[in-house]
């Protein structure tokens, strides 16, 4: 998969050389392209924004240094391309997002600063091919550098061939399956008693079936409690029949 980044702080985007995105990179699986926006300037300053139309706080990004900037790395590239726009306005970013992301072969990100990208970029490049206008949640970051960051690592580990381990997204919290829609309970390793603290009996029953029970209940248990909203929506035929409501 190739994922490009314009911006105007290019070293924000540093920790794509470490850990599981690093290693993705250092494999060949992700090719990573970051993009100083300023690149594209012509003026002495390198300015990259302006004062709003209709007045109003803050400052807008400019369309042309941006025109200049995706028209070069569209042109870069043979696969179809999804630019990814990081706006606190988006759609939602979900897991479920992530992996229709995860399947396509190119992303270009656009993360601005101020107050956004003046409008006529958006509508330009929608035109031309797949744009999303993601948030990564409800409160407002300076930038979108950090939400490109969230959303990068988020589909990466989805990618075939980086996880070690091709099992362990299958009961993560938000994943499909028969946890589907459930928060995580608690998990524990060795020692087996810290600080006077043991284990609960029934993970040293060996017994795999009332593990499963148990883990499953402290799933529900916990989205009750940190996530109402996610039972609400529950689809009743998840649970087994001992759970529902008779
Ligand atoms: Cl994608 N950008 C900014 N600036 N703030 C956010 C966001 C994005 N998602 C949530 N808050």
């Amino acid at each position: 998969m190739r994922l490009d980044v314009v911006t105007i702080f290019p070293e924000y985007l540093e920790p794509l050389n470490v850990s599981l995105v690093g290693k993705a990179r250092a494999r060949g699986v992700l090719d990573v392209r970051v993009h100083d926006l300023r690149a594209w300037t012509h003026d002495r300053h390198n300015t990259v924004d302006d004062t709003p139309y209709g007045g109003g706080p803050g400052m807008v990004m400019k369309p042309e240094p941006w025109g200049e900037a995706l028209d070069e790395v569209l042109r870069s590239g043979q696969d179809e391309p999804v630019i990814v726009v990081p706006t606190p306005s988006g759609r939602p970013f979900t897991q479920e997002l992530a992996v229709e992301l995860a399947a396509k072969p190119w992303l270009v990100f656009t993360p601005a600063r101020y107050e956004g990208i003046d409008r006529r970029v958006i509508e330009e490049y929608a035109e031309r091919v797949e744009v999303r206008e993601v948030s990564i949640g409800d409160y407002v970051l300076a930038g979108g550098e950090a939400p490109v960051l969230v959303m990068v690592e988020a589909v990466a580990r989805l990618l075939p061939g980086v996880l070690g381990n091709a099992e362990s997204h299958r009961d993560d919290s938000f994943a499909a399956g028969a946890m589907a829609d459930l928060l995580e309970g608690p998990v524990y390793t060795k020692p087996p008693e810290w600080r006077e603290r043991g284990i609960p009996e029934v993970l040293l029953s060996g017994h795999h079936g009332k593990i499963a029970r148990w883990r499953r209940d402290q799933a529900l248990a916990r989205t009750a409690v940190h996530r109402p909203d996610l039972i609400a929506r529950c689809d009743p035929a998840s649970l087994d029949k001992h759970d529902r409501a008779t």
